[in-house]
């Protein structure tokens, strides 16, 4: 583990006796977990973050156990962290203050799918991709994807407003929540938002709770709004003499009013990443794009003309080609997704990042992480969504007394991303990873205002304690 947890108090030991005795009155002996191995595997997610093991897991199997859990938890100041598939990048799941990890896996209902209003009504629990598959066979379309989507669940996708390439054309989560349930530290029940396309009443609490990485409530249930599954899906490769070339062909593309659903790039060590795995790939290139079109047919075929009338004529490009067959995309894409492991097993340590700027600083920001690998001396490999600007700075490294360059590139790496205008995090949030950096984007007068959202929801601190804001 890469990044330490940081220092939150963890609640007395007879408060926690106290809140086990009522937990296991309220929900159940057999839904409370505490011995120590059981607790264990509950201490960590895919992020670098240490674990840390709770005092107790509730394993959630309704919206009244997880209200109830957090009564009982108000009532003895436990700390409480809600977690769902575990597979956030950034620590939101690690319980740093003990306590409470407060399990919803098991809240994993498919309550409605409407097709005539477009929507579906689930519970946390629901893993992404089974929700896609479910609605796909109904013609309808969910288009948030974040690469775990075999593993993550749309409470934690909430939760952390997730991405994933098809942003580029669909938007992320946040523009598919509809409405909410969510149960407050205390007990307190509250829906949000509604079942129509439009609506402005009131303050938009659902946008408040989405992307709030469990500090403000916990979701029960969630009702998604969905679009028609696209009849055809076409994707072009382009390979690049380098990335700064791929980087500007992003801005091409865009500028030419095409909107892909996927515009992916991969640098020149990533594909090193990937040519390890066995893919071909022309020895020439130093980067790739990865486009995908979709729509009717007439459509996707005018937006496949058009897209290669203008990569074709990007500076540095290599060669172009277009997918022939679902069994190839199927194997570019499987390629795409795997990069995350694949990366990783380049160097004995990675930390990867998801920092965004506005598409057309692109190649500023690949020069910048260049300079920061020649100034620290860390290796660097990027990737990612390029059509938002999303982009995936990895830095690689082997032996420990490397860490302090590798600190100091990660610090460079924020403050250049704000500095050509961008934001420290495009989609896996800023969990405890990021905490520390808040500040070199946000006033401290914005910091001081959500601290004080959070603690109108959250008074004692208790909902997800040492996430998104530095600890003092
Ligand atoms: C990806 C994940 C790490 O895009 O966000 O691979
Ligand atoms: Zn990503």
């Amino acid at each position: 583990m890469l990044i330490a947890a940081p220092k939150v108090p963890r609640p007395p030991a007879s408060a926690i006796d106290r809140a086990k005795l009522a937990l296991e009155q309220r929900v159940g002996a057999s839904r409370v977990i505490t011995d120590p191995n059981g607790c264990a595997t509950y201490g960590e997610d895919e992020s670098e973050v240490a674990a840390v093991t709770p005092d107790m897991v509730v394993l959630a199997e309704s919206a009244d156990h997880v209200a109830a859990t957090l009564a009982v938890a108000a009532e003895h100041r436990i700390p409480v962290t809600p977690r769902a598939g575990g597979t956030g990048r950034t620590g939101g799941a690690v319980p740093v203050a003990g306590g409470i990890v407060l399990a919803t896996a098991s809240l994993a209902r498919v309550k409605e799918v409407n097709r005539d209003d477009m929507l579906v009504v689930v519970e946390p629990g629901v893993v992404t991709g089974e929700l896609h598959a479910l609605v796909e066979r109904e013609g309808l379309f969910y288009p948030p994807d974040p690469n775990s989507l075999e593993h993550c669940m749309i409470g934690g996708n909430v939760a952390e407003n997730a991405g994933g390439p098809r942003a580029l054309k669909y938007g992320v989560t946040r523009e598919y929540v509809l409405g909410l349930e969510v149960a407050l530290m205390g007990g307190t029940r509250l829906r949000t938002g509604r079942r129509t396309v439009k609506g402005v009443t009131g303050y938009d609490m659902t946008a408040l709770f989405v992307g709030s990485e469990g500090t403000l409530g916990v979701f029960t249930e969630i009702t998604l709004r969905l679009v028609s599954k696209p009849a055809e899906i076409a994707t072009v490769l382009a390979l690049f003499s380098d990335a700064r070339a791929a980087g500007q062909a992003v801005t091409d593309v865009l500028r030419a009013g095409l909107v892909p659903r996927c515009l992916e790039l991969m640098d020149a060590r990533t594909l090193g990443a990937v040519r390890a795995q066995g893919v071909a790939i022309d020895e020439r290139a130093g980067a790739l794009l990865l486009a995908e079109v979709d729509g009717d047919s007439a459509l996707v075929e005018a937006q496949v003309a058009r897209l290669g009338e203008t990569l074709s004529g990007a500076k540095g490009l290599v060669a172009l080609q277009a997918a022939q067959d679902a069994a190839q995309r199927g194997r570019l894409w499987a390629t795409r997704r795997a990069l995350s492991p694949a990366t990783k097993r380049m160097a004995k340590h990675k930390l990867s990042e998801d920092v965004v700027v506005p598409r057309s600083r692109i190649p500023e920001l690949l020069e910048r992480v260049d300079a920061i690998s020649a100034a620290t001396g860390v290796r660097a490999l990027t990737y990612g969504h390029a059509g938002d600007g999303n982009l995936h700075v990895n830095f690689l490294w082997d032996d420990d007394a490397e860490r302090p360059a590798v600190d100091d590139a990660l610090h460079r790496l924020m403050k250049d991303t704000v500095a050509v205008g961008g934001t420290l995090t495009g989609e896996h949030g800023i969990g405890v990873t990021k905490a520390a950096y808040l500040p070199l984007e946000q006033s401290s007068e914005l910091i001081a205002v959500q601290q004080g959202l959070k603690r109108t929801f959250d008074p004692h601190e208790l909902l997800n304690p040492g996430k998104i804001f530095p600890v003092r």
